[in-house]
């Protein structure tokens, strides 16, 4: 049987209505470097619904189109401008509460005027983060599609712009198996356009792209660049770096550049985090930025940091607040970045599980103390599906394409917690392979779980890893600790091994004896236990305990918990310390 046509109403009856849109897919590959860019704000007060039918897409509601081909007014169910306002850059769990837990499609709407300032200018939109996928529409046109709800992306709009123009963002942050992540987390789903959004102007020709970094093993004394240009085959870039007498010409051909030149920077580290003024221009545009020079390497089971041997003393951090949810600001950031290193003598932060906002990164550089970048490859994700690393690769590309720049990044992570699977393996080596591909600056690894069998570490992973990550709970999730003693002493690592996370939940301002779950005191004892065994062995070379602040999830509802998973050592509120936080002080303070 067939189909009657007659009775086939496209706009109700279509299911795969998406597939147009997600043709217009953007990459890694559209993303625009905005260093030292002049950019024009998008953020502020937007027009938002929910549209959970999705009726954006499915009956093209983004057309605007009101009148039919006899022009006839036809009975339209919107009226942008009269949806209710949000705030943009922010999480819409945080802002209305009837928004709390939602997780379909948000829309946004604006205007924003445009008028040319220079004869034969580009115009580029940025994003810097939308939770999961936005549709982007300008003037009634689908722009852009993009997937991962923490990297940025830019869409060139030249020639599309009006005086006046009408802008809608449909935002998916639905929870689906083949996303990465996936369905199940540990931490909160916020959805909507939580990070910045503006336009930046460029002319005719640009540098879309640079990578400028210390060459590893030239003793110090060799700095790599290697640039892009877009809108013109071959010329001539400028390099300066005037505190080094830098002021090199760099030929360019089929829009790509590269040269090696001989520099003594001082040293870029959290002790002294050195950075220098640093321009790249060509006829016409210019980038700007303050880049620091450093060598991160593994030696063996030592990580080295400008050939000193270092011992990673971190802590994991969550994007995450109470107000705030995923968005975050300067003041935030600089306190977390203050207590890690004044308070906790620590000098490495693990963002997890996802990219955090590139502000952290920068800001980092500036007040010194090494991080470790990850992307969402949590658990099990569909390691088997082919869109799904796509995903997961255009993630990780995304965000090595923002921060690679960036002194104080030394460790790319591809993955949480991963099943040793043989799809798994193949998923995460390839994962590992493109990493080393775009960027040999840095150490790449995973956190990775204890074979409880064998009861050591031994993990397929760790041969495509720089540095093995382990997470393990010996004390709380696994009351019995004897357990580590064993695998530690099991275990022969040919790679250092940082202990990505290890931790117990505690109330802030529970108290009770030691052996009592939830208590500080139960945390308190445990984070003993835990750094004796752990500054004892021999190729454990950081730790970063599970974690900072405590942080909303969705899977956390006890009496002590209500909403937040309480393994913080400073209570969500980011003001109070728990006893444990003066243990782990302490460790640092003597390791
Ligand atoms: C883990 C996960 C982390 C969880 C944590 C916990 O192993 O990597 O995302 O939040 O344990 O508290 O259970």
């Amino acid at each position: 049987m067939s189909n009657k046509p007659g009775n086939f109403n496209p706009e109700i009856h279509v299911t795969d209505y998406r597939k147009e849109f997600e043709a217009k897919r953007v990459t890694r590959d559209c993303l625009i470097s905005i260093d030292g860019r002049k950019t024009e704000s998008l953020n502020g007060k937007w027009h938002f619904y929910a549209d959970p039918i999705e009726y954006l897409l499915r009956r093209g509601w983004y057309k605007e189109s009101r009148y039919d081909d006899q022009g006839r007014e036809k009975p339209c169910d919107y009226d942008f401008e009269a949806m209710e306002e949000i705030k943009v850059p922010a999480t819409w769990n945080t802002e209305r509460p009837e928004l709390f837990l939602y997780e379909n499609m948000g829309v946004y709407f604006r205007t924003f005027r445009y008028k040319q300032h220079e004869e034969g200018e580009r115009v580029f939109l940025h994003f810097e983060g939308v939770a999961y996928r936005a549709y982007v529409f300008l003037n009634g046109e689908c722009i852009a599609m993009h997937d991962g709800a923490s990297t940025p992306f830019s869409v060139e709009v030249t020639g599309k712009l009006n005086d006046v123009n009408r802008i809608l963002v449909g935002v998916d942050a639905k929870r689906q198996d083949d996303r990465v992540p996936m369905t199940n987390t540990d931490w909160f789903n916020y959805g909507g356009i939580y990070r910045d959004v503006y336009f930046v102007r460029t002319p005719g020709t640009f540098l879309k792209d640079w990578f400028l970094r210390l060459v590893p093993g030239s003793g110090y004394s060799e700095i790599a660049l290697d640039f892009s240009v877009d809108g013109s085959k071959s010329g001539e870039a400028l390099l300066t770096i005037e505190e080094l007498g830098i002021k090199e010409k760099v030929r360019y051909e089929d829009g790509i550049g590269s040269a090696v030149i001989k520099a003594k920077p001082v040293l870029w580290s959290p002790e002294n985090p050195k950075l220098y003024d640093v321009s790249l221009s060509i006829d016409g545009d210019e980038l700007l930025d303050k880049i620091g020079f450093r060598e991160f390497k593994v030696d063996g089971n030592r990580i080295l940091l400008n050939g000193n041997e270092v011992f990673m003393k971190g802590i994991c951090v969550h994007e995450d607040d109470v107000y705030l949810g995923k968005s975050t600001n300067e003041c935030i950031i600089r306190e977390t970045i203050r207590t890690v290193k004044e308070d906790l003598h620590g000098v490495f932060l693990r963002l997890a599980h996802y990219p955090h906002t590139r502000l952290f990164s920068k800001i980092a550089d500036e007040m010194g103390v090494m991080l470790w970048e990850e992307i969402p490859v949590y658990w099990s994700i569909a390691f088997g599906n082919e869109k799904t690393y796509k995903d997961a690769e255009n993630q990780i590309g995304e965000l090595i394409k923002r921060d690679k720049n960036r002194a104080s990044v030394v460790i790319w992570s591809v993955g949480n917690e991963n099943p040793d699977t043989d799809d798994r393996f193949a998923f995460m080596s390839n994962l590992a392979s493109y990493v080393r591909s775009v960027d040999p600056t840095r150490a790449v690894s995973a956190a990775c779980l204890v074979d409880e069998v064998g009861e050591k570490i031994d993990d397929r992973l760790a041969d495509k890893l720089d540095i093995i990550g382990v997470n393990e709970y010996y004390g709380w999730y696994n009351p019995d600790f004897s357990k580590l003693g064993r695998v530690l002493k099991n275990s022969n690592p040919s790679k250092p091994v940082i202990i990505t996370e290890v931790g117990a939940g505690a109330r802030a301002g529970n108290h009770g004896p030691s052996d009592m779950l939830w208590t500080e005191e139960f945390q308190e004892a445990l984070y003993m236990k835990q750094v004796k065994e752990i500054g004892a062995c021999p190729f454990i070379k950081g730790v970063s305990p599970w974690i900072l602040y405590d942080f909303r999830a969705q899977r956390r509802f006890n009496h002590y918990q209500e909403g937040f998973n309480r393994k913080g050592l400073i209570d969500a509120d980011k003001k109070t310390k728990k006893l444990a936080f003066k243990v782990l002080s302490d460790f640092y303070k003597t390791k």
